[in-house]
């Protein structure tokens, strides 16, 4: 197979042994390159993860490895003992010179990973009890990286969820049109505009800000193969200060539909509501002994809120020609924003029965 990178030469500089058998693309991401690189030691097939890290989206990403260092390392030292402790928290693979990342000569920002077995990710939800140990896995995340050391995690993407300026992009990107497609997507536009006023909500609520994940979609946490728990959270790009609700927000935009997230049968995305108890129940268990009153009564409110956010972000990125999230056909962006509008739809529509069952909590 004929990759975009030399991924070979990217993992010589690697403290990985053995000699080289394969690499091939892996995951379903829509920001990163990365594969799945094979070495024989000693007779045995050992895997591992190696990342080229989106540095169009990343602009710092030196800033972005030193918040990952610091991260795990952290989170390392509350599962020391664990006999699979390589299993439950990302182990960064230094470079021959001792570094977490390596550049290459074009410029790109490589790390690598021992890779976690006995493991997988899903783009869809497939049962209750795997959203609920999603949910639990992303609680504990958090819960592990309330008392990290100062300093304050770097930014990596500032103002990464704050809603009112990606409501503002879309509103450039409609007033550029730049690829001619604003009139593509008129019930799409509409759709954003009728909900304007919730984009304020949870920053003028005065949250506390917390250590969080931002990016707690249903595949970036790892199920193990036998025990079905949420093993592993990957994907620490955007782990940096935030509000916990970003976090359960996105799980209820990725975690209670059954339809992947680019379905064009639009009649297939639902929010399910035995996930979202699920995934209340599930983050609850982890996180119910630090939520405030106020966090605890917004969790419903967040979902809908994060899965508005993310369909104004595909929107743009339609209207804007393709240029951040990674797509694979004509229209996709547009087929993902129409996604989320339709989750949002549903959410709306169930959120008094979301609420009590949270109240009930
Ligand atoms: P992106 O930022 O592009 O989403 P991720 O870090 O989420 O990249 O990785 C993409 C996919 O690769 C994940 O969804 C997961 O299936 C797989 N993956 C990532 N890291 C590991 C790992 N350490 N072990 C096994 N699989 C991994
Ligand atoms: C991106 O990296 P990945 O594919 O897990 C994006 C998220 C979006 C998500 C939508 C850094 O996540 O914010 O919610 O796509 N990551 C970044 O699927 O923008
Ligand atoms: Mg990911």
């Amino acid at each position: 197979m004929n990759l975009k990178h030399d991924v070979r030469s990217v993992a010589r500089h690697f403290q990985i042994h053995g000699g080289f058998l394969s690499a091939e693309p892996y995951g379903s991401g829509h920001i990163n390159d990365t594969y799945c690189v094979v070495f024989d030691q000693g007779g045995v097939r050992v895997r591992y993860v190696l990342q080229r890290i989106n540095h169009n989206i990343f602009k710092n990403p030196v800033a972005l490895m030193e918040n990952i260092q610091r991260v795990t390392t952290h989170l390392g030292k509350k599962s020391a003992g664990h006999s699979d402790q390589s299993r439950r928290v990302l182990t960064l693979i230094p470079t021959r010179d001792g570094l977490a990342y390596h550049r290459d000569a074009e410029g790109n920002i490589w790390r690598a990973y021992i890779f976690i077995e006995q493991a997988r990710t899903f783009d869809a939800v497939e049962s209750a009890a795997q959203a609920y140990k999603a949910a639990q896995a992303f609680g504990q995340f958090q819960k592990m990286l309330a008392d990290l050391p100062a300093p304050r995690l770097h930014d990596t993407i500032p103002d990464f969820h704050h809603t009112p300026k990606r409501y503002a992009a879309l509103e450039q990107a409609i007033q550029a049109d730049a690829a001619n497609r604003v009139r593509l997507a008129q019930p799409e536009i509409e759709f954003a505009l009728r909900h304007q006023a919730i984009c304020r909500v949870l920053l003028d609520a005065h949250l506390p800000e917390r250590v969080t994940h931002n990016d707690t979609k249903f595949n970036n946490v790892m199920l193990d193969d036998t025990t079905g728990e949420g093993i592993c959270v990957i994907d620490l790009d955007t782990v940096m200060p935030g509000l916990a609700l970003y976090d359960f927000g996105d799980m209820v935009r990725t975690t209670t539909s059954p339809a992947k997230e680019d379905e064009r049968d639009l009649s297939e995305v639902t929010m399910q509501f035995p996930m979202f108890e699920a995934l209340a129940r599930g983050y609850l268990s982890s996180a119910a002994e630090f939520l405030t009153p106020a966090e605890k009564k917004l969790l419903p409110f967040s979902g809908k809120l994060i899965t508005f956010e993310i369909g104004l972000r595909f929107l743009t990125d339609f209207l804007a020609g393709d240029v951040y999230f990674k797509v694979h056909r004509d229209g996709h962006n547009l087929d993902r924003c129409r996604t989320q509008f339709k989750l949002v739809e549903s959410i709306t529509q169930q959120e008094e029965q979301m609420d009590k069952l949270v109240a009930s909590l």
